[in-house]
């Protein structure tokens, strides 16, 4: 068994975002975000739930800081709730939803905890969306005055801050394909969200660093390797054009100020545009949106295998020979996470990488003496903490990892089917229960080293 030891000063955390965890839906003056809105209506969320009261962590949330610091953990990155902090998108402030992020982090940096903090993770106000939501360029302009007003308040005990979540879910899940919030089904609109998304990013960011010159701002992307089916032209083509509208849609205008060309094609080839010109695009929008990243975060939980099917459709196909899957269905695929940082570096040379995201869903309940005994998603987790400091054996400036996710929370349309948490939560009582993973996890954070040790499930 060998120890591989991660630098010092390395960030090492848990991540959560707002929607899933926080609850107290209407109180303190907080307004409804589009994902209220989306679990109110039936049959949009798979077990019927909402996030009304989630992990109630807005009132829990002094329990949730001491599991961190149980942990051992030196930092927590979380999400900001829109619309309790401007009920409406724009204008009147709640002072009580400050408030609540107020001591969040004041608790924070006692425990020893480096905030940080998520503008956008996918709770839009759903007053917003009533004015035409991420596909008006007004919601631009109402994104950075709300960053404004977080960094304002909260800037100067924040250092670290990131603008997006995961912008392909925002744009694809919730308005190309349809089972996020709102549920727009139109593939033209996705382009244009995703525009809005990116151009916000660039808007908030300059605004953050006006307020605050210290801080460190960034990004954050779910990045998804493409692997070919086979090693045939058609395949090969499959996995490019993944990777062009998943990944590079949104690197190559961060890193270079240009929309990939190829995947530009692969759209006006399915008629979601016109033509070469991007009619969302105004002059000045991709300089804005290549100003350097303080930090790139990527989140990783698995690759794609993809292939061209009969009909020529480009489709994901399950791997072959067939490899281990979580309860989502994502394959195991600890070395894509290396490879993905690897590409990264080389493709877009970050100034530093965080993973801000990568964990399992696994359910495994209680045994009879009440312990929740997660072997696999300490495998899951050890195998990805292994690939990561061979990344940064290789020289990629990783400089942290945040585990998802520090409870069970609402898995947005699945609700609380998939259990991604280092601490299961009583659906009754609410109680925390440690599952073996969160010690694990705090057994590695305080040697600062992940062992290689055989796979507890043999
Ligand atoms: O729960 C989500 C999170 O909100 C964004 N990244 C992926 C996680 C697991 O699906």
């Amino acid at each position: 068994m060998t120890r591989h030891r991660f630098p010092e000063g390395f960030l090492w955390g848990v991540a959560t975002s707002a929607q899933q965890i926080e609850g107290a839906r209407r109180e303190d003056g907080r307004g409804d975000s589009i994902w209220d809105r989306f679990a109110d209506t039936p049959g949009k969320i798979a077990d019927g739930s909402d996030s009304g009261v989630a992990c109630d962590h807005y009132h829990r949330w002094r329990e949730d800081v001491e599991l961190m610091k149980r942990m051992g953990l030196n930092a927590y990155r979380f999400s900001i709730s829109w619309p309790r902090i401007l009920p409406e998108g724009r204008g009147t402030v709640n002072a009580a939803g400050l408030g609540f992020y107020d001591a969040l982090i004041d608790a924070l940096l006692e425990a020893g905890l480096e905030p940080l903090p998520t503008l956008y993770h996918w709770d839009l106000p759903q007053a917003l969306q009533d004015r035409g939501g991420w596909a008006s360029r007004d919601t631009v302009d109402a994104f950075a005055d709300y960053a404004a007003v977080a960094v304002r308040h909260l800037g100067d005990r924040v250092r670290w801050w990131t603008t997006h979540n995961e912008p392909w879910c925002v744009a694809t899940l919730g308005h190309e394909e349809g089972p996020h919030a709102p549920g727009h089904t139109d593939p033209a609109e996705a382009l244009r969200v995703a525009h809005h998304l990116l151009l916000s990013h660039a808007r908030a960011s300059a605004m953050i660093r006006r307020e605050a010159p210290g801080a460190e701002v960034g990004l954050v992307t779910n990045y998804c390797p493409a692997h070919p089916a086979t090693d045939g032209a058609a395949d090969r083509d499959a996995a490019r054009w993944f990777d062009g509208f998943f990944n590079r849609w949104y690197l190559d205008p961060l890193f270079r100020g240009e929309y990939p060309a190829d995947a530009v094609a692969d759209r006006v080839a399915a008629g979601h545009l016109a033509g070469p010109e991007l009619p969302f695009v105004q002059d000045g929008d991709l300089a804005a949106i290549s100003q350097p990243l303080s930090f790139l975060g990527i989140n990783y939980y698995s690759r794609v295998v993809m292939r061209a099917g009969a009909d020529g459709r480009r489709e994901a196909v399950p791997p072959a020979p067939p490899a281990a899957v979580t309860d989502m269905g994502w394959e195991v695929r600890p070395e894509g996470l290396h490879e993905s940082l690897l590409r990264l570096a080389r493709d877009y040379a970050p100034r530093r990488l965080l993973i801000t995201e990568n964990g399992a869903a696994y359910d495994d309940p209680p045994g009879p003496d009440g312990r929740i005994a997660d072997a696999r998603r300490i495998d899951y987790l050890r195998g990805h903490l292994l690939a990561a400091q061979r990344a940064i054996a290789d020289g990629v400036p990783l400089q942290g990892y945040f585990a998802w996710t520090l409870l069970d929370n609402f898995e947005w349309s699945f609700g609380y089917r998939m259990k991604f948490g280092l601490h299961a939560v009583d659906p009754q009582t609410l109680a925390r229960l440690p599952k073996d993973s969160a010690g694990w996890y705090a057994d590695t954070v305080s040697a600062n080293a992940v062992e290689d040790s055989l796979p507890s499930t043999g």
